[in-house]
């Protein structure tokens, strides 16, 4: 089972695969794990190597959900049911056949997970400097049980499916598509106040900067809300794609990067709420202690970001060839 964190099925088992998008990477083991049948429930992964994977396939894809609007940009679906999720886990039960023993696909998927559970552990737990797939990884772990966590496009909602561990202990939101980082401060907001329970938002800085007026009068709204602001000075995203390299900087800074140079800290003060700047991952778990409405600040940098991307799975990627 593949899960990612908006699933709510993110739970400790090794048979709950998190970090498909690091260990299919490596192709010998995007070869030998590849599918005859795949059951989607849902959305899709963010992940474009997983896309890209069961594009590759070639192979039966049944896509169940209750929504008769089908989410399937590389048309791969064979099978739309349109229906229930609990009722056709339990209508399949019935008539699948089960047995004592594990499938013998299954041992090179758990192998390849707990390879990369591994990896990604020693990199990124207690790293010394921040990157922003340790705050998505700490964030999460660190948000008590029954909080809701709210995660931003573009780089939030994918390092948290891409690094974080176990996420079962939370209610993990994200509002995808088209306009991924519109009205995402509010939103968190409606999740803190409705829910009554503390809410982590990790965001970056520009879908932060872009609904800012969702801090307005926050200081007296009775919403446990901690406030990530992953700060690097611009879109994040757009360093991982082609134009990075193919544009000169400057102009890719113009059109792509887009830095603001705005202090967030102050701005966040502008409203009243409490700041706090953090820059090792014990910081950032004192700060998320602390009850909110409340704001603290990460400052990274866009291309050390895409480096540190890479070091995580070339050192995944190492660890699968040396298994
Ligand atoms: C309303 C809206 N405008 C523009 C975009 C295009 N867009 C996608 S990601 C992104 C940059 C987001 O930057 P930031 O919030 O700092 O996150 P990072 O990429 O750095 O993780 C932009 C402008 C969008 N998704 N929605
Ligand atoms: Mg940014």
């Amino acid at each position: 089972m593949l899960v990612e964190p908006r699933s709510g099925a993110r739970i400790e088992s090794e048979c709950f695969i998190r970090h498909a998008d690091a260990f299919l990477r490596h192709e010998p083991t995007a070869k030998a794990l590849r599918p005859e049948v795949v059951i989607r429930f849902g959305a899709p992964h963010a992940s474009k190597v997983m896309a890209g994977w069961l594009r590759d396939a070639e192979c039966e894809m049944v896509v169940v959900g209750e929504s008769p609007f089908l989410i399937d940009p590389d048309r791969r679906c064979t099978m739309h049911v349109i229906a229930n999720p609990d009722a056709v886990c339990e209508d399949v039960l019935k008539v699948v056949a089960r047995s004592a023993a594990a499938p013998a696909w299954l041992g090179g998927w758990v192998a390849a997970e707990q390879s990369s559970r591994k990896v990604i552990a020693s990199l990124l737990d207690d790293e010394a400097a921040l990157s922003e797939p340790g705050v998505a990884r700490t964030v999460a772990a660190a948000l008590p049980r029954g909080a809701s966590l709210m995660v931003s496009s573009s780089m939030p909602v994918r390092d948290l499916e891409w690094y974080a561990g176990a996420t079962d202990h939370l209610r993990v939101l994200a509002n995808r598509g088209a306009n991924g980082i519109d009205g995402v401060v509010s939103s968190a907001v409606g999740v803190a106040l409705a829910s009554g329970a503390p809410t982590g938002l990790l965001i970056g800085d520009i879908a932060f900067l872009h609904d800012s007026n969702g801090l307005v009068a926050l200081r007296h709204r009775p919403a446990d809300l901690r406030i990530v602001v992953i700060d690097n000075d611009g879109g994040g995203i757009f360093s991982f794609l082609p134009q990075r390299n193919t544009l000169a900087t400057d102009r890719f800074e113009q059109l792509f990067g887009t830095p603001h140079g705005t202090d967030l800290a102050v701005l966040a003060n502008a409203h009243g709420l409490a700041v706090e700047s953090v820059s090792t991952t014990a910081q950032l778990r004192a700060a998320l202690v602390a009850q909110g409405p409340r704001v603290i600040v990460v400052r990274t940098n866009r291309d050390r970001n895409v480096q540190q991307h890479d070091d995580l799975h070339a050192a995944v990627a190492r660890a699968l060839d040396g298994a």
